[in-house]
């Protein structure tokens, strides 16, 4: 057996007045519950520092500016990065990424996988953004991602750390197959991701109790396919008045559910992972080297 103790630190609102230093005493608060269990590592969520801002629209550029982080660590940052190091434990942290790159500012849903000693192994930008560049008309909530961030140019890699092979990807992504399996090819044991999924999000009345549904549908079946557990970590409950699914999950390869939160509030879960448990799907149903057929594929690569 190969164990990763991992813990899934789902967070409750964060309101938008919440200052970038009391959102990371919660992280913080949250770690060292993870730590107190046991775990080696803890996932938190899609852009966990700040409340989700792209439910509005923003016209004031040094507002905006406000919801990023243009270093990392930086000086609000690091008692996270302190915290990990004293205790021995690694994370995954999504956040706001600004870059100022030939004069242009540019925006990323980005999340890092930093290591026991408290340095960063990995960084991951969100690839599938959804929602809109233009606010929609009618709604109480947008959801301007494409608006605020531009789509990871980093692809999906993996990164050995933590005894294994691992992956990260955020919120949106996890619907898509193709996300999973570019690390399943790589040879992925553990994705970790971050979600913060509002129940109005298609505008289908008739659908959106379906919501809870389709959420642990996408993780599941990507666990199953690519043999590879899957940590995903919610950001919930009643979010300036936009109401958002909980139900963080670990997931694994089997694609069953080992551990989920119950609350809609800051709630640590935590399973000690058998890498192990992947082979026995890689090396027989899943086995890609002699049951894939890429050539029937290629649609998938075209636009
Ligand atoms: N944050 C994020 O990616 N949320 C989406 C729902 C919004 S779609 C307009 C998700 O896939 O959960």
């Amino acid at each position: 057996a190969r164990i990763v103790h991992v813990a899934a630190a789902q967070m409750g609102p964060i309101a938008k007045s919440e200052t970038r230093k009391d959102t990371v005493a919660r992280l913080v608060a949250l770690m060292r519950e993870a730590k107190s269990r046991g775990a080696d590592l803890v996932v938190f969520t899609e852009l966990a520092l700040t409340t989700f801002f792209p439910r509005w629209m923003i016209e004031d550029e040094a507002e905006l500016d406000a919801y990023y982080e243009r270093e990392m660590p930086g000086p609000e940052t690091q008692p996270l990065f302190d915290t990990a190091k004293a205790l021995g434990i690694g994370f995954y942290l999504g956040y706001a990424e600004l870059v100022v790159e030939a004069g242009r500012k540019r925006r990323f849903n980005t999340a890092i996988l930093v290591d026991r000693s408290g340095a960063i192994l990995g960084k991951y930008r969100k690839v599938h953004l959804p929602g809109h560049a233009e606010p929609q008309p009618g709604r109480t909530h947008q959801h301007l991602e494409k608006r605020y961030f531009e789509p990871g140019d980093l692809g999906f890699p993996v990164w050995r750390g933590f005894g294994g092979v691992m992956g990260m990807c955020i919120c949106n992504d996890r619907r898509w197959p193709e996300t999973y399996r570019v690390m399943g090819l790589q040879g992925v044991e553990m994705v970790m991701l971050g979600y913060n999924t509002p129940y109005d999000h298609t505008g289908h009345r008739d659908i959106d109790s379906l919501t809870q549904f389709h959420n642990h549908l996408s993780m599941q079946a990507g666990a199953y396919q690519n043999s590879t557990w899957v940590i995903g970590t919610a950001k919930c409950g009643v979010e300036e008045g936009s109401n958002m699914v909980g139900q963080s999950a670990i997931i694994a390869p089997s694609g069953e559910i080992v551990a989920q939160s119950v609350s809609l509030e800051d709630e640590i879960i935590n399973f000690r992972c058998d890498l192990d448990l992947g082979k026995r799907y890689r090396e027989t149903i899943f086995n890609f080297a002699k049951h894939r057929e890429p050539e029937a594929y290629r649609l998938i690569v075209e636009r």
